[in-house]
C-alpha cells in the first residue's frame, strides 16, 4: 500500500458511515485507505462516530483513535475538513456552523466541483420518515411532506433527550426485506428531488450503506456507502469527475505487492452492488 508520500491525490474525498465506536467498523482497512489517499477537501458525510452505540457501552479501540488522528493529521497538513452529521452522530447537530480546530460542522451544504457542477452534500436520514410513509404522504400532499421532514429532524433529538433507544430504520427495513429494493429506490429519488430543489446538479449522501453513482432524472446520485461492510468512498478528481472507490477491488488493483496486501482484505468485502440491498445496509 502506498505511503503518504505517494498517495493518490484527489480534489475531494467523501466518506460516510464509518460507525467508529462499534465493533462493525472496519478501522484497519479504513486506515489503509486513508494512507493511500490525500485530498484538498474531505467531507465526512455522517455516521462517523456512533454516539448511540457508545452511549450503550464504551467501545473505542486504538485503531479507532488512529482513524481520528489520521484525519486530524490531514487537516494539519492543509486539508479542509467538513463534518456533516448523520443520525448516529446527531449529537453534533447541536454544534452546526461551528468550527473546531479547522473542522467545520454543517447540516448540509453545496459542494462545487472543478467542472462547475454543484452537489448537495447531506447524510440522508432526514428522509427516513418520508421514505417510510411515501405512499400516504403522496396522498396528503406538500404540507404533509414538509411536516414529515420537520418531525424527522427533531425525532432523534427528542428520543435522545428522553433517554430512549435509537429507532432504527434498518431494523424496520429488515422486517420488510422484500421491499428493500423499493426502499432504496425511494430513498434515492427523494434525495435527488431534494438536490433539484436546492438548485444542484446532483447529490452526495450516505446513510443506506449502499454505494452508488448514477444518473436519476437528469441529476447525478452518488452514495458514499460505508466502512462496516462495503468499504467504499466517493472521490472527486481534479477534472471534477466523481468516482466511487470500492476499496477491496481498488487495493487489489493498485497494490504493487499484490497478494500480500490483497490477502489482508476479508473475503466478505464484496462490492455493494453484488452484496445486494439487504446485505448492504446492516446499520443505516
Ligand atoms: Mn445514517
Amino acid at each position: 500500500m502506498a505511503d503518504d508520500a505517494d498517495a493518490l491525490r484527489v480534489r475531494t474525498l467523501f466518506l460516510s458511515d464509518l460507525h467508529l465506536g462499534t465493533k462493525g467498523c472496519q478501522a484497519e482497512l479504513l486506515l489503509d485507505f486513508l494512507r493511500a489517499v490525500d485530498a484538498d477537501e474531505i467531507y465526512l458525510v455522517g455516521d462517523i462516530v456512533d454516539g448511540w452505540k457508545l452511549r450503550a457501552g464504551w467501545y473505542w479501540p486504538q485503531a479507532h483513535n488512529d482513524v481520528v488522528q489520521k484525519l486530524l493529521r490531514k487537516v494539519r497538513k492543509g486539508s479542509r475538513l467538513v463534518y456533516v452529521p448523520g443520525n448516529h452522530d446527531e449529537f453534533l447537530r447541536d454544534f452546526l456552523d461551528m468550527h473546531f480546530g479547522g473542522i467545520e460542522i454543517q447540516d448540509q451544504l453545496l459542494h462545487e466541483a472543478a467542472d462547475g457542477k454543484r452537489y448537495l452534500v447531506i447524510h440522508g436520514d432526514q428522509f427516513d420518515l418520508v421514505v417510510r410513509h411515501a405512499r400516504w404522504l403522496a396522498l396528503l400532499g406538500d404540507g404533509a411532506y414538509t411536516a414529515a421532514l420537520f418531525v424527522n429532524t427533531h425525532l432523534n433529538r427528542l428520543r435522545r433527550r428522553l433517554g430512549l433507544t435509537y429507532w432504527s430504520l434498518s431494523a424496520w427495513a429488515k422486517l420488510k426485506v422484500k421491499n428493500a429494493v423499493n426502499f432504496i429506490g425511494r430513498f434515492e429519488e427523494f434525495l435527488v428531488a431534494e438536490a433539484r430543489r436546492a438548485g444542484a446538479d446532483g447529490v452526495i449522501c450516505g446513510h443506506i450503506h449502499h454505494a452508488a453513482s448514477r444518473e436519476i432524472q437528469g441529476l447525478r446520485y452518488l452514495n458514499t456507502g460505508d466502512w462496516v461492510e462495503s468499504c467504499t468512498a466517493v472521490v472527486e478528481h481534479y477534472d471534477g469527475r466523481m468516482e466511487v472507490i470500492r476499496f477491496a477491488e481498488w487495493a487489489r488493483a493498485s497494490a504493487p505487492a499484490g497478494p500480500a496486501e490483497a490477502a489482508r482484505l476479508p473475503g466478505r468485502l464484496v462490492p455493494a452492488a453484488e452484496a445486494g440491498p439487504a446485505a448492504a445496509r446492516a446499520v443505516a
